[in-house]
Formats: structure tokens, C-alpha cells, sequence
């Protein structure tokens, strides 16, 4: 209801800043001798010297952002063996566009106030030049070639799999709103999996038919052995996801009703992220903000944040709902020796479910007995009410 308000007093003032000016106008007929609608030498120089103004904006603000923001995105300190080849087509992408933008805007600008309008000037009648389209058709053509040809040979690059090579195969499993993921075992194979044998405490739907389901490992903190590659075999329970690992420079959608796929090499453990200097730096920053915030909330009688440390994260890069942007699984890079200790110590998904189902079977059958001996003792209570 405030809001409907708050509304309507807007457009009210609205219509009343109209009228105003409408009144304003018709106050000034006759006060001035240039009252005509058609354009003078006046403000076509004013319009010149405006074009010119945004063209300085426009280059000011880019020199800010790159300042002030140019050390945010990720175009360095890859964690993976593709991660420099993806860095590189973005820095030569972003260099090209940069040059490219600086200099089409520089001139856009500069011509659009060199020749404004001035009075008595006529436009001069110019039908083509056929040199000048070839140049700028074709420097366009060779450089957007050269880029696409970069991109698809870095891309095939990224995605192409030697199954001969000796990788792991890891499934990552994602729903509204978590991730799961599941190792494939000894086998070194994952067991066939399908939203229909989805039961208790089997999340992941593995079809338990399947030898190769026995040994799988579901965990829920992913760990990655450095220097061994990893082929991720993506699913979905629900709706379209995305399987974001930034610091690895890896994306895949997930899809509900197929497997999608996406393999990387982990360069660098956590801790050795942790301490390289990019890391250390950026670290520093948050911690500063978190600080700073947290003077707030400790005056305010509210508990300080923690300080922040980092640790490789799975996000979901498709906005999937309203706790999408909490979706997210840590990801712990460490030494090979380490990652097999930390796996051994995962129970086998065959014995996992094995044992639920155990477990309730015991607490059903204990169940009908007690069930039965109430049944007696209110047959006997009711025998004896009759007997009596
Ligand atoms: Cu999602």
C-alpha cells in the first residue's frame, strides 16, 4: 500500500515538473530573439563540446575501473594444467577489445565534433570508396578469424580426454540447493545412476544392480589429488545447473536427464594457493573489509565476522532458485599420499546402503512383535471383561 502511494505522489510530481516547464516556456515567448526549433551555430557547438565531454568520461571511467578494479577478476594464477591457455585467449580478447574500443570511440567522438553543424555548411554528397570498405572489412575479417581460430583450438585443447591417459573419474551431482559427489572406487568406474533409484540414504540414485556401484564413495567436500587428471561427470536431480570451479578456469552445465562432462589437471594444492603472493594479497584485502565491518557490528553489540581464509569452491553458475547463490562445495587440493588416505577412510556406498537397510530392517521386525503382544494383552483385557 506505501509503495502504491509512494507511487502515485511520484508520477503526480512528475506531471506537475511537466506542467511547470510547459508554464515556463510560454513565459518566455517573446523574451528572446532566437526562439526558433531548428537547430543554430550555437548549440551545435554546444552538442560538438558535449561529444567531446562524454568521449573524456567514457575514457576516465575505463582508466578508474581498471585502477581501481583491475586486480578483481581471475586472469592469472590458474590452478589448473588449461588454466594458461584460458588466461591467455581472455588477456589477448580483452587487450584487443580494449585498443580496439580506445580508438573507434577517440574518433567517433572527434569526428562527430569536427565536422558539427555550422551554418551555411552543406554535407558533401560522397556514394563509396571502395578501398576504404575493403580496409575496414577486412582487418575486421583477419583479426575476428584469428581470435575464433584461437578459441577453438584452445577449446578443443581443454575438452579433449585421452582415455588412454591414467586419469580418475569423479561424478559431481548437483540439486536445488547442494552438491554431492561421488568417487568412482578400486574399479576405478562409475556405477550406473538414475533419479529413480533414488531411496534413504541412497541421494545419488546409484543403481545398486550395478557391480561397479559397490565401491563408489559418495562424500560431500570434494578432494582432488594434485597433478592427476580428473574427468568430472556432471548430473542433475532437478533443474539446469552449472558446475563453476573459477580457480580451475572449468564450467559445465548440468543437465537433468544426461551426463555432461568436463576434465582438468589441479596445478597447485590449497595450501600452496594459499601461500602464493597473488592469494596472500587479495586475502589481505578481505580480511582488512571484514575488519572493518566487524568494528561495525562489535559497536553495534553484534559478534565479530571470522577471518577469511581460502579454500577452492564448486558453485552453481546457473541461477536455479532462491537459495541458488548458496550453492557451493568445497573443494580441497592436496598431495596425492594425502588424498588416499583421506578416501580410504570413506565407506564403500555398497555397504553404506547395506547397513541402513540393516539397520531398519531389525527396528520394522521389532516393531511387529511388540505390535503382536499389545494385540494379545487387549484380547486377553477384553477376554477378561467378559469373563467377568
Ligand atoms: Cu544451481
Amino acid at each position: 500500500m506505501t509503495s502504491l502511494l509512494v507511487l502515485i505522489v511520484v508520477v503526480l510530481l512528475g506531471i506537475a515538473v511537466w506542467q511547470l516547464t510547459k508554464i515556463f516556456d510560454l513565459t518566455q515567448i517573446g523574451a528572446k530573439k532566437e526562439n526558433s526549433e531548428i537547430a543554430n551555430d550555437n548549440d551545435n557547438n554546444v552538442n560538438g563540446y558535449l561529444m567531446f565531454g562524454f568521449l573524456v568520461f567514457i575514457y576516465l571511467t575505463t582508466i578508474f575501473c581498471v585502477v581501481k578494479f583491475g586486480d578483481l577478476p581471475l586472469m592469472s594464477n590458474s590452478a589448473s594444467e588449461h588454466g594458461a591457455d584460458y588466461d591467455n585467449l581472455m588477456w589477448i580478447s580483452m587487450i584487443l577489445i580494449f585498443i580496439v574500443q580506445t580508438i573507434t570511440q577517440g574518433l567517433l567522438h572527434f569526428f562527430a565534433f569536427k565536422y558539427r553543424g555550422k551554418d551555411g555548411n552543406k554535407a558533401l554528397y560522397f556514394a563509396d570508396n571502395d578501398k576504404l570498405e575493403f580496409i575496414w572489412t577486412i582487418i575486421p575479417v583477419i583479426v575476428l578469424a584469428g581470435l575464433i581460430l584461437y578459441g577453438l583450438y584452445a577449446w578443443t585443447n581443454i575438452m579433449f580426454v585421452d582415455e588412454e591417459e591414467d586419469v580418475m573419474y569423479v561424478e559431481l551431482y548437483a540439486k536445488q540447493f547442494s552438491w554431492e559427489a561421488r568417487y568412482a572406487g578400486q574399479d576405478n568406474s562409475l556405477g550406473k545412476a538414475n533419479v529413480r533409484y533414488i531411496e534413504g540414504v541412497n541421494t545419488l540414485g546409484v543403481d545398486l544392480s550395478d557391480p561397479n556401484a559397490q565401491d563408489d564413495k559418495q562424500v560431500s567436500e570434494l578432494h582432488l589429488p594434485v597433478g592427476k587428471k580428473i574427468v568430472f561427470k556432471m548430473r542433475s536431480q532437478d533443474v539446469l545447473h552449472s558446475a563453476y570451479m573459477p580457480h580451475f578456469r572449468a564450467q559445465m552445465n548440468c543437465v537433468p536427464g544426461m551426463v555432461t562432462q568436463f576434465a582438468f589437471k589441479p596445478t597447485m594444492t590449497t595450501d600452496e594457493m594459499r601461500n602464493s603472493p597473488d592469494m596472500v594479497e587479495k586475502v589481505a584485502r578481505i580480511n582488512k573489509i571484514r575488519a572493518k565491518k566487524s568494528a561495525e557490528l562489535v559497536a553495534k553489540g553484534q559478534a565479530a565476522l571470522d577471518s577469511y581464509t581460502f579454500d577452492y569452491l564448486l558453485l552453481c553458475n546457473k541461477i536455479c532458485g532462491a537459495s541458488h547463490y548458496n550453492m557451493q562445495m568445497k573443494i580441497v587440493v592436496e598431495s596425492e599420499a594425502d588424498f588416499k588416505k583421506w578416501l580410504s577412510e570413506k565407506p564403500a556406498l555398497g555397504k553404506v546402503i547395506k547397513d541402513a537397510k540393516a539397520a531398519e530392517a531389525p527396528a520394522t521386525e521389532a516393531a511387529v512383535p511388540a505390535v503382536k503382544a499389545e494385540a494379545v494383552k487387549v484380547d486377553s483385557t477384553k477376554a477378561l471383561a467378559q469373563v467377568k
